[in-house]
């Protein structure tokens, strides 16, 4: 059981407009002013921060059938995309700050440009699986999983800004972890595709030690691959992380969160970390801010081996009388 050094790529992706509640851009400055970088490199975690990406502009086309902002969540995955790619090309583990959850279409789109076949672990108290024809609110941060999954493709329109994301995840390939509020197509949608769901229910009934085996036995079944956390901060429970847009009751606890991230550092298998939705705007308090951020902060730490027994350097010596 060891954990190898790993290096963070760290990219910030200060967009909001794949839903309507502001405040969510500031997630990665926030995450940053809570000492992330410093913290993975008292870990011994080299650091590279590639900042924030910067997105163009994007004027509406007319119509858009009721979804928001087409054109600028597509042409922002489209800059995340090629930023994440780069990541992985550098050699780093990607953290990807976000944003609001749409941003997970560049994400494991670039990450998936880079290496190849990967699986995908989703946290979250939603399955972010509706199509543009079936969502009810035309947020784009509750569809990025049709975009990515090649057994969706038939189901998903042409939309502007979109022809260049290609579909590179399979069905098979993906897990969902602490699903409490799931719309009705997209409830058909996991039955239809087989898709492996641990919902907050099996959650209690397994207990998170066995979620987690039994995530990792499923995807390693058919060979090993490098894997994307898709971590939306909502999974955790709103007395823990109230600043975000869509929190729901009921969730994983402070303990449950981390020891997911504990346990796909321990696989040495991971290779991407989406962190998304923390408002910090929409917190009643600034203890709610804090709580919330410093939640965040201590998933990502637990994505590169902070284990909560202790931790030392592998060169640490005791110091001599
Ligand atoms: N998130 N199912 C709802 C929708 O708008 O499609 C909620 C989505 C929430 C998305 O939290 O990332
Ligand atoms: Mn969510
Ligand atoms: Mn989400
Ligand atoms: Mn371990």
């Amino acid at each position: 059981h060891h954990h190898p050094q790993r290096s963070a790529g760290v990219v910030g992706a200060a967009f909001c407009r794949g839903q309507s509640r502001s405040g969510v851009e500031e997630g990665p400055d926030r995450i940053r002013a809570a000492g992330l970088l410093d913290r993975l490199q008292q870990r011994g975690c080299a650091v590279k921060d590639y900042g924030n990406l910067v997105f163009d502009d994007v004027v509406e086309p007319s119509g858009g059938g009721g979804l928001r902002s087409v054109a600028a969540v597509g042409g922002a995955n489209r800059r995340l995309s090629e930023a994440m790619k780069a990541v992985k090309e550098d050699g780093h583990t990607a953290v990807m700050l976000g944003g609001d959850h749409s941003l997970a279409i560049g994400s494991i789109h670039g990450h998936a440009a880079a290496v190849g076949q990967l699986s995908v672990v989703w946290v979250d108290a939603h399955a972010d699986i509706n199509t543009p024809l079936t969502t009810y609110t035309g947020n784009f941060h509750g569809q990025p999983m049709s975009f990515l999954l090649h057994e969706l493709q038939s189901k998903v329109p042409v939309l502007p800004n979109f022809s260049w994301v290609k579909p590179c995840v399979s069905a098979k390939d993906l897990v969902y972890i602490g699903l409490r509020d799931v719309d009705p197509a997209e409830h058909y949608i996991l039955k239809m595709l087989g898709v492996k769901v641990f919902s907050i229910s099996e959650v209690d009934r397994l207990g998170i030690a066995r979620v987690m085996e039994e995530t990792c036995d499923y995807l390693t079944a058919r060979g090993k691959k490098p894997v994307h956390l898709s971590y939306d901060v909502d999974a955790i429970d709103p007395s823990v992380t109230p600043a975000t847009g869509t929190p729901v009751v009921g969730g994983l606890t402070y303990r449950e969160g981390v020891y997911i991230t504990e346990h796909l550092c321990g696989t040495g298998l991971l290779s991407a970390v989406d962190l998304v939705e923390v408002n910090p705007l929409l917190a009643k308090t600034d203890q709610d801010v804090q709580s919330t951020v410093n939640t965040a902060v201590d998933l990502l730490l637990g994505c590169f081996g902070r284990l909560r027994e202790g931790n030392h350097p592998a060169d640490y010596s005791l110091p001599e009388p």
